[in-house]
């Protein structure tokens, strides 16, 4: 799968290893390198250029923080980034609760493997204790019917169709008759072949405005690379596309391009088809596909250590450290680099639970907001905050283009962020924090 690509990209990364420092030419050559197995790949250039520009100043500034290198840091940096570009951790909905019924309807050009992969949901819901069936809506196509029947018979699972007929008709009639026999997963193979391509596109348009499927999943064919964008924005003008499964990624040279072209247009990839045979269908997971895509398991498992290690420290300083108010501005500014605030306290076990919502959610205005108001501020309000009373208030806000409340706001925030810290640190002292903060 994306072997080409994959045994490109691993060189790189080989290369990078073998240098003996990481210093900002050895990074360049790797951004180099990934910047050409990537093109290989059919990956747009725009693409290519904005991650890899990315990549490289992300992997040149980035703090190395305490017992990593900045060989490491870079690493993690070209795993994230290729992840982004794949999609990024958001996980698809595959799963359905048992007693919703749900219709999925497949759409794509002629020989996408819309068929082949209608039976390879089938096969994949089956094996998963659901009660699949499939529709065959094709009247376009001689032979569509008997292909489905057959491809359905061999997964076991029921199958409706009529050999002649409009499309519409038969796929109402059909999704009843499989609602009737107890089918909680109905899918609905349709036409590919027609007339011209604006015909298909008005009968896809009308099927789904008739059957109001749960979801519409687009079916591309990732050997048409970077041109999968073209299709997935014409199906998604005719029908809302709910999300996409890329086909012939096994062997597919520009298979990395179709990906990332896909991405780029904001649709979700659900399933990846990796053969012809039923059960070659796979849940699309950018992390793990980078995972394997660089033939280094233990990358995720790297980025995610540097991560947690970098915020030990942003976090061990802001605990221990004596608690001013430029502090506590400079530490919020230092874990936002980190990521979302929230999603990063939240790795921290017992932090992000009790964490204030105005401070989980500070957004990035009212941290700049908050460095400017620091910075009129005197050494001695910055160090006793207390004494900071109205007048002082009114002043502070003059000099930094922001209203009395505002400065009465950041109080505040450090107030409860002081009442916090104090309990933290009592817990430390109990011996009942968690992990990160005993480092
Ligand atoms: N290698 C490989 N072949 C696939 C994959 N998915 C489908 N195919 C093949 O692609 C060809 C076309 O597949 P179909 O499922 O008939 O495509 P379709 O979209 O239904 O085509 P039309 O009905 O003509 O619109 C068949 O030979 C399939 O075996 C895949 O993931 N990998
Ligand atoms: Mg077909």
């Amino acid at each position: 799968m994306l072997s080409k690509l994959g045994t490109s990209l691993r060189e790189a990364i080989k290369k990078f290893l073998g240098r003996p420092v990481a210093d900002e030419l050895a990074v360049k050559e790797l951004i180099r390198d990934v910047q050409r197995a990537l093109l290989l790949a059919d990956v747009n250039v725009e693409l290519v250029l904005k991650i890899t520009q990315l990549i490289e100043e992300r992997a040149l500034k980035e703090p190395v923080p305490s017992g990593f290198t900045r060989r490491e840091v870079t690493l993690k940096v070209l795993y994230e980034s290729l992840v982004e570009l794949l999609g990024g951790e958001k996980q698809p909905k595959i799963l359905y609760p048992a007693n919703e019924s749900i219709t999925l309807m497949l759409v794509g050009v002629q020989g996408s493997g819309k068929t082949t992969t209608a039976a390879k949901l089938a096969w994949f819901y089956k094996s998963r204790g659901y009660r699949p069936g499939i529709v065959c809506a094709d009247t376009f196509r001689p032979g569509a019917y008997d292909q489905l029947k057959q491809l359905a018979l061999s997964v076991g699972v029921p199958f409706y169709g009529e050999r002649t007929g409009t499309s519409t008709e038969i796929a109402l009639r059909g999704i009843n008759e499989l609602k009737k026999m107890g089918c909680n997963v109905i899918i609905i193979d349709t036409a590919g072949r027609h007339k011209s391509e604006s015909t298909l596109m008005e009968e896809m348009k009308l099927l789904s405005e008739v059957i109001k499927p749960s979801e519409v999943i687009l079916v591309v064919d990732a050997t048409i690379g970077q041109q999968a964008k073209v299709q997935a924005e014409a199906f998604n003008n005719a029908t809302k596309i709910g999300s996409i499964i890329v086909t012939k990624l096994d062997g597919a040279a520009k298979g990395g391009g179709a990906l990332s072209a896909v991405v780029a247009t904001g649709a979700q990839i659900k399933f990846i088809g990796i053969g012809e045979k039923i059960d070659e269908l796979e849940i699309f997971d950018p992390p793990s596909f980078v995972s394997r895509l660089l033939g280094m398991g233990d990358l995720k498992l790297l980025a995610e250590r540097v991560k947690e290690a970098s915020l030990r420290g942003e976090m061990k300083s802001l605990v221990t450290g004596k608690f001013t108010l430029k502090d506590m501005v400079q530490q919020l500014e230092g874990l936002k680099k980190l990521g979302p605030l929230r999603k990063v306290l939240e790795m921290i076990p017992g932090f992000g639970l009790n964490l204030p919502d105005e401070i989980a959610d500070v957004a990035q205005e009212k941290l700049e907001k908050w460095t400017v108001m620091v910075k009129s501020m005197t050494k001695e309000e910055l160090e006793h905050p207390e004494i900071i009373n109205r007048s002082r208030m009114r002043r502070i806000a003059r000099g930094s283009g922001v209203k009395v409340k505002d400065v009465k706001e950041l109080l505040e925030t450090y107030e409860a962020m002081k009442r916090m810290m104090k309990n933290l640190l009592r817990k430390q002292k109990k011996g009942r924090l968690p992990l990160p903060f005993k480092a």
